[in-house]
């Protein structure tokens, strides 16, 4: 499965209930350096989700988690006055157990370690019960140009301004020459099924997308390749995945979505999931050559989650047969 965070470590609990041997590739788009510590959110998004650790009410970050050295950061900002503070990104709240997570991978990384086995080393630390990859181990980061001209990265447009001014363009850095992490092509071509979940199609999934050997495999994996729709009603089922949409030119749709993606092998689908609500985006799909079905699609509990699981393996099934 191809994994962004809150969305993707969701649905991950419920494809887990159904005891399969589950490779994650996480995406790193939304990795950040501040203050010199390497954040990837999305990777530790699902490593503390599936751990167990991670706050069930933000979705991010750690449960049970204080904010001291956050908010020490931000009386140094307010000491030292609005031209020196700009570097002083407290708009960003790295939990106090959450820096443990970044001292570590930072320090590994600037040992030479790659983050790949970083991951896997710091996953040895939560019973995930599925095997977390990052997509690469090449720095690649999404940026947004903002309507007023200004490039900033991801994180910031997301965090620091909501998504509240449009997105001209939305660029993966990085992408277009990094490689596959170790592991990452082996367990695209050489799965069963792989699936996209109804993470964000732009900057969670279509950022993993960017990397051409990841895209590749994609395409040629003998595997189905099924997605779930991350919009129900022609609204996200959370986040702001409709500004992402629109920064690209593609409607808040689910069939726009599966569209998007496009059927393979020029695309990456052959079959997609919509949520009851969007029925009628079905047989136009179907028109267009991916299998499409319509089923509750909303993570309200466990078990609405494992059905999705169970319904997106159904129809991998039917079309392998
Ligand atoms: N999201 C926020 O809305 N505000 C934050 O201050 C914030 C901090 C944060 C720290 C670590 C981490 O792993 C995630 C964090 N997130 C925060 C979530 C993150 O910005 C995004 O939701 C994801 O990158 C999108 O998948």
């Amino acid at each position: 499965m191809l994994a962004g965070g809150i969305g993707g470590a969701r649905f991950l609990l419920g494809l887990r209930e159904l005891g399969h041997d589950v490779t994650v590739i996480g995406n790193n788009g939304d990795d950040i350096t501040l203050y010199g510590l390497r954040v990837c959110p999305d990777l530790d998004t699902v490593m503390y989700t599936l751990g167990g650790g991670s706050s069930v009410e933000r979705g991010w970050g750690r449960e049970a988690e204080s904010f001291r050295v956050t908010e020490e950061l931000t009386h140094y900002a307010a000491a030292i006055g609005a031209d020196n503070a700009a570097d002083v990104p407290t708009w960003f709240g790295l939990g106090d157990l959450d820096l443990a997570t970044h001292l570590l991978r930072t320090a590994w990384l600037r040992d030479g370690v790659a983050l790949s086995e970083v991951t896997r080393r710091l996953c040895e630390r939560w019973p995930l019960g599925v095997r977390l990859l990052p997509a690469t181990d090449d720095p690649v980061e999404t940026h947004v140009t903002l309507a007023d001209g200004r490039t900033v990265h991801f994180q910031e447009w997301w965090v620091r301004v909501h998504a509240d001014v449009p997105a001209t363009r939305i660029e993966f850095t990085g992408a277009a020459t990094a490689g596959p992490a170790p592991g990452v092509i082996e367990a695209i071509v050489s799965a069963d099924v792989v699936l996209l979940p109804p993470s964000n199609p732009v900057v969670s999934v279509g950022a993993i997308l960017a990397i051409p050997a990841v895209a590749e495999a994609v395409r040629r994996t003998p595997a189905p390749v099924v997605g779930l729709s991350p919009v129900i009603g022609g609204a996200p089922v959370r986040g702001m995945a409709d500004a992402c949409l629109m920064a690209i030119g593609v409607e808040t749709d689910a069939g726009a979505v599966a569209q998007h993606y496009g059927r393979r092998p020029t695309g990456f689908l052959d079959g997609w999931l919509v949520d009851d609500t969007d029925a009628a985006a079905v047989e136009p799909l179907r028109k267009c050559g991916i299998a499409c079905i319509a089923r509750p699609l909303l993570m309200s509990d466990l078990g609405a989650t494992t059905a999705m699981a169970q319904a997106a393996l159904d129809l991998a099934n039917d079309l392998r047969t």
